[in-house]
């Protein structure tokens, strides 16, 4: 099975992932990753960490001459602030000491508080430095390679933003697709609509005048999955759940629709399923809408996967404003400072992308399984060739 784990500190030398269970002959490179992570830095109303982090990463392990080898994949990604000063060596060194400044002004909303309480630390950053969502430039190096092998199969994930504060796109407007997925990176939100993302722009600049941040909603759209993908006789197998979980895990994600879950739950039964037919020229059943977000009973149906994922503002303010307490003297006042972002929904949306196809690569792979990608895609053909 595919696994990963993550490690590192947001200001610390860097970040480390590794990926387990990948079939040997997947062709991937350096810059294949490297160009994804820079999407991950996109966006307006993101900080100014994010224009000089270089993300520069290497291949430790698992891949020679281009190819995986079947051995873990190891991916080192340095931060750059670490390496062009010395800013943070006092502070996040491995070495025994202690921090002059421990932070203490807890932040509402973020994880400083029961982290402190969980693991009986005085100082919030033992906490944020790990929770911060820094952490998901080394999930998207795994993405990256998750995307390499669904490609083989033709499986393509996009995303766009849908919400960006109050800002919405209408229902009726049109899906990106992958062909038009430059589109959406090009825009400076993330966001296929026009007038939607004027509006976006709008809101950012509006809540950045004030200190003040915003949160949205990404769409994530799966092209080309086949049909089979989860279980309905597992309860912890089912797809749409491994998408929740996979999604609610980024960092501020507060919540998670498949299809148009939320809308469908207020109609009745009659108007509240994708009708099947079958279309005779392909040799295939179609639905003819998303309502189920292409999942249904825990499987995948063949049809376009949806997954929305609702991130909430983040808690960090360039104006700290939110009344919380010193754990210190337990007197109340407002939280500490540190460096941020207005919005980070933009980049959320390929962190999204990212959780999505691991969670497909993962799925594909329990399916059609093989040790080499020959036999991984000669496999998955196999039975799309057989379906009846
Ligand atoms: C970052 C996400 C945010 C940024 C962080 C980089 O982290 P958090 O989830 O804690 O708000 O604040 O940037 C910094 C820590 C910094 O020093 O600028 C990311 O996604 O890379």
């Amino acid at each position: 099975m595919l696994r990963y784990l993550t490690a590192g500190e947001s200001h610390g030398q860097g970040l480390v992932v590794i990926m387990e269970g990948l079939p040997a002959g997947l062709e991937i490179t350096v810059e294949e990753i490297q160009a994804e992570m820079g999407r991950r830095r996109l966006g307006y109303g993101r900080g100014p960490r994010q224009r000089f982090e270089a993300d520069e990463l290497t291949l430790i392990g698992g891949v020679r001459h281009g190819r995986t080898l079947g051995s873990p994949v190891a991916i080192e990604i340095k931060n750059s602030e670490w390496f062009r000063s010395d800013k943070w060596h006092d502070e996040m060194s491995p070495a025994p000491g202690a921090t002059k400044d421990p932070l203490t002004q807890v932040r509402p909303g973020h994880a400083d508080l029961a982290g402190m309480q969980k693991y009986g630390f005085t100082d919030a950053r033992d906490v944020l430095e790990r929770a911060s969502a820094r952490e998901t430039a080394a999930r998207v190096a795994a993405g990256a390679v998750a995307k390499k092998l669904l490609r083989a199969l033709d499986i393509e994930v996009i995303s766009h933003v849908i919400q960006m504060g109050d800002a919405r796109v209408p229902s009726s407007a049109a899906r990106p697709t992958p062909s038009e997925l430059h589109r959406v990176d090009e825009n400076q939100v993330r966001c296929f609509d026009a007038d939607a993302s004027e509006a976006m722009i709008a809101a950012i600049k509006a809540a950045a005048k004030e200190g003040d941040s915003l949160g949205g909603v990404v769409e994530v759209l799966a092209f080309g999955v086949p049909v089979g993908l989860g279980s309905h006789v597992h309860w912890d197998r089912k797809i749409d759940a491994a998408f929740a979980q996979a999604v609610m895990s980024i960092q501020a994600v507060k919540g998670v629709e498949i299809g148009d879950g939320f809308e469908v739950a207020g109609r009745r039964g009659s108007a509240a399923h994708d009708p099947i037919s079958w279309d005779s020229d392909a040799n295939e059943y179609r639905r003819g809408s998303t309502l189920a977000g292409g999942t249904e009973g825990g499987m995948t149906t063949g049809e376009l996967v949806v997954v929305r994922a609702a991130m909430k503002p983040l808690a960090t303010l360039n104006k700290p404003t939110l009344e919380t307490v010193d754990t210190a003297t337990k007197e109340s006042g407002v939280s500490f400072k540190e460096r941020t972002d207005v919005t980070a929904v933009p980049a959320m949306g390929v962190v999204a992308e990212t959780m999505v196809s691991l969670v497909l690569a993962t799925e594909a792979q329990r399916k059609f399984g093989g040790d080499s990608m020959d036999e991984f895609v000669r496999n998955a053909e196999s039975f799309s060739a057989n379906l009846s």
